[in-house]
């Protein structure tokens, strides 16, 4: 299934008129229209393979149908995704779920699509039918050298994997932890896994990077060995240069100051990646902006800050920026398009705050003005400046209007099946 230049084309047309009325009233009512439009266009976010199909809870999962089958199939989806909003061109795997058996062809596949590979992820939270030893007690932290070093040379074979598609970071979740006081030494747990990490750390290439994520309950209850921002940034920084934090936005606990967090880690150098979604209580794995959009403004806010201080750019390269949410009841490609367009929305509310006024509100203590400056950006409607970025790049004015007009999922359905399921959680 893929979506053509002309039915793009004869889309935007259809909706041109109506566009360049919200466009025309954007540009003169923005001062930073230009700029903003331009960084939308350099602004990527890539597409987890476990994404493409419908995400279940432990009570149950209600696939929609016309899943893809295959890490072809998943590329494809990822593919047309791209196709209509050009801001989704790299695709993550998780390993083993999705090993490429041909890489070379896979690549070549991705190519096709304009697609690269982001981060590979390692899955030491699963036993695979065929190994050895289980990850029941946890992997890396494991008692068992022999459980620990199968965790270690999994991580080894995931970068492996990775080289071969061109990736260029591995990103390391542990569900390491106890369920119960008594289970487990912190300390002993600690030094395991952070040694188990130095030996994956040294199979990393020169230009590689290691993210280490953090999660602060879920699988385990009473303890994770990697359970926040500050244990990751401590194993981070024990690792050394090639080593980041990556935050994920749903592995807090309530209420967590995401931003202040996010402000620290660019502050350390050590902010390596994210993973986009929302929650109302936990890792609610929901669409990034339905639940706390303006958290997600300030976060934006702080990473705009923080790039403009001392850290990496972000967009095509730097960060890595990915969703990470697959949920039980929507279409998960239109979840895809809904979570992208959010984060442009966003990321372009973001770019209008006035940082030069705001210092100077700091300085004054002036708690009103700062509060007005950060909600004037974020209450002004960018979303005449994100479609126009797609228009400018060949993308859909509407994604998700084209996908919903083609009726992509029929066919998808008759394609591959009404009982097509893909692998993930
Ligand atoms: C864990 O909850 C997580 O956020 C990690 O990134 C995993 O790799 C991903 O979800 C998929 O299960
Ligand atoms: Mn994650």
């Amino acid at each position: 299934m893929s979506i053509s230049k002309n039915d793009i084309e004869g889309f935007n047309g259809k909706n041109s008129s109506q566009h360049q009325l919200k466009l025309a009233y954007a540009l003169s009512t923005i001062e930073q229209s230009e700029e903003v439009i331009n960084k939308l266009i350099d602004f990527q976010i890539a597409i987890p393979s476990w994404a493409l199909g419908t995400g279940g809870t432990r009570f149950g999962r209600f696939a929609g149908g016309g899943e893809p089958r295959s890490l072809e199939e998943k590329i494809a989806d990822v593919g047309l995704l791209h196709a209509l909003n050009q801001s989704s061109g790299a695709i993550s795997l998780h390993i083993p779920w999705d090993i490429p058996q041909n890489p070379g062809a896979i690549k070549a596949l991705a190519g096709q699509y304009g697609l690269k590979f982001d981060a590979v992820n390692s899955n030491t939270f699963q036993d695979q039918p065929n190994q050895e030893f289980s990850y029941k007690f946890g992997s890396l932290q494991h008692v068992d050298r022999g459980v620990r070093k199968q965790a270690i040379e999994h991580n080894i074979e995931v970068i492996k994997h990775g080289i071969e598609l061109g990736s260029d970071a591995l990103t390391v979740w542990l569900s390491d932890g106890s369920c119960f006081p008594g289970q487990l030494n912190f300390r002993r747990a600690f030094e395991n896994t952070l040694e188990g990490l130095q030996e994956i750390y040294a199979a990393l290439p020169d230009d590689w990077k290691v993210f280490v994520e953090y999660k602060a309950f879920e699988p385990n209850f009473y303890s994770m060995t990697v359970g926040d921002w500050g244990q990751s940034l401590l194993y981070a920084s024990k690792l050394g240069d090639k080593a980041y934090t990556l935050v994920d936005l749903g592995h807090h606990l309530p209420n967590a100051n995401i931003e202040q967090i996010v402000a620290l880690l660019m502050m350390e150098g050590k902010l390596g990646g994210f993973h986009f979604n929302d929650s109302k209580y936990g890792d609610d794995d929901l669409t990034v902006g339905s639940i706390r959009p303006y958290q997600l403004f300030l976060i934006f806010n702080e990473l705009i800050s923080g790039q403009q201080d001392n850290n990496p750019p972000f967009g095509k390269k730097g960060f890595g920026w990915m969703i990470d949410a697959s949920h039980n009841v929507k279409d998960p490609l239109e979840d895809l398009l809904q979570a992208v367009e959010a984060i442009m929305i966003t990321y372009a509310q973001a770019l209008l705050v006035d940082k030069k006024k705001l210092n100077e509100a700091q300085l004054n203590n002036d708690v009103v003005l700062a509060q007005e400056i950060l909600q004037t950006a974020f209450r002004t409607d960018t979303r005449a400046l994100v479609a126009e970025a797609r228009l400018r790049t060949g993308g859909a004015l509407s994604p998700l209007g084209l996908f919903r007009e083609k009726e992509i999922r029929k066919q998808l359905i008759q394609q591959r099946g009404a009982k097509a399921i893909a692998t993930g959680l």
